[in-house]
């Protein structure tokens, strides 16, 4: 049983690639299981096989504590980890080569506290996981933004400690699936996310945007977000475009590139 936690700034297209991923696993005749980690959720694109609104939702929290949309689901994630054997329990019962979790918009669940790693933890026990963050191709379009979401997202390989593979996502909002079938380099000139991981000047060309920071501190974090998350892969929950990319990646860091029906499954209770 392999773990794919799908995690990422609120509204970058977390359950919309759950739903789009999974489809696609299964159209190649592995067997998926689908968890919604979001106790906020109101309506989802996929019919969840495990979903924690069962035990917890945040609407009820906000309503019985009288908290603010974001406190409360902050406190409904707390509340989850009561609920982590049952949850458990649920996961492998699926008995899928593959579960992906979709987790909560919040990011400063995983970036910034304890409780979601800790969730984390306890829930994928003994197997392999990778963690897909997702961002947005519009929010990562320019310099200063680019380099913001990477820096999030070394927060939260700091907190999480599991890999990351960087996805772009909504890439049909830049070009047709059309266009980017004949010429998938327009990408690299629109969304400077891809230049920034690719090449260095592209880096000391942010820091030279900055007043406060130095070229050399921007290229030096740059070499080491490179050597920590790779390159990003560009997809399209909506149009299904990159998915085949995506596994491809997905598999380099499970099973080191190896295709999950030539492996033997591991981590299988
Ligand atoms: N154009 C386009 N829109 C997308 C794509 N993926 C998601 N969306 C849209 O983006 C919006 C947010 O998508 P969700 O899947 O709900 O995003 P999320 O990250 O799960 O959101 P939260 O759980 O609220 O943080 C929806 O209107 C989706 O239809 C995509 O690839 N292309
Ligand atoms: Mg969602």
């Amino acid at each position: 049983m392999y773990f794919i936690l799908i995690m990422g700034p609120a509204g970058s297209g977390k359950s919309t690639l759950t739903a789009a991923f999974s489809q696609w696993i299964e159209d190649h005749q592995m067997s998926v299981a689908k968890v919604n980690l979001d106790p906020a959720a109101e309506v989802l694109p996929y019919v969840p096989d495990v979903d924690v609104r069962r035990y917890v939702r945040t609407y009820d929290i906000m309503i019985k504590e009288g908290l603010g949309p974001n406190g409360a689901l902050v406190a409904s994630v707390d509340l989850l980890i009561n609920y982590v054997a049952e949850l458990v329990e649920e996961i492998y019962e699926t008995r899928s080569n593959y579960v992906i979790v979709d987790m909560p918009g919040q990011l400063e669940i995983v970036a910034f506290r304890r409780i979601g790693p800790q969730l984390i933890k306890e829930l994928t026990k003994g197997c392999k996981v990778v963690s897909l963050f997702l961002t947005d191709a519009r929010l990562v379009a320019q310099p200063a933004s680019a380099f913001s979401i990477l820096l999030l997202m070394l927060s939260t390989l700091y907190r999480m400690d599991i890999p990351i593979i960087p996805v772009v996502n909504k890439v049909d909002l830049i070009a047709s699936k059309e266009t980017l079938e004949k010429d998938p380099t327009i990408l690299e000139d629109s969304v400077y996310l891809f230049k920034m991981l690719r090449d260095d000047y592209s880096c000391l060309e942010v820091g030279a945007l900055s007043y406060y920071i130095d070229s050399d501190v921007s290229a030096g974090l740059c070499r080491i977000l490179k050597q920590v998350v790779g390159d990003a892969v560009p997809v399209s929950a909506r149009e299904f475009y990159g998915l085949d990319e995506l596994y491809a990646n997905v598999q380099q860091v499970l099973a080191g590139g190896e295709d999950y029906l030539t492996e033997e499954p591991s981590g299988v209770l």
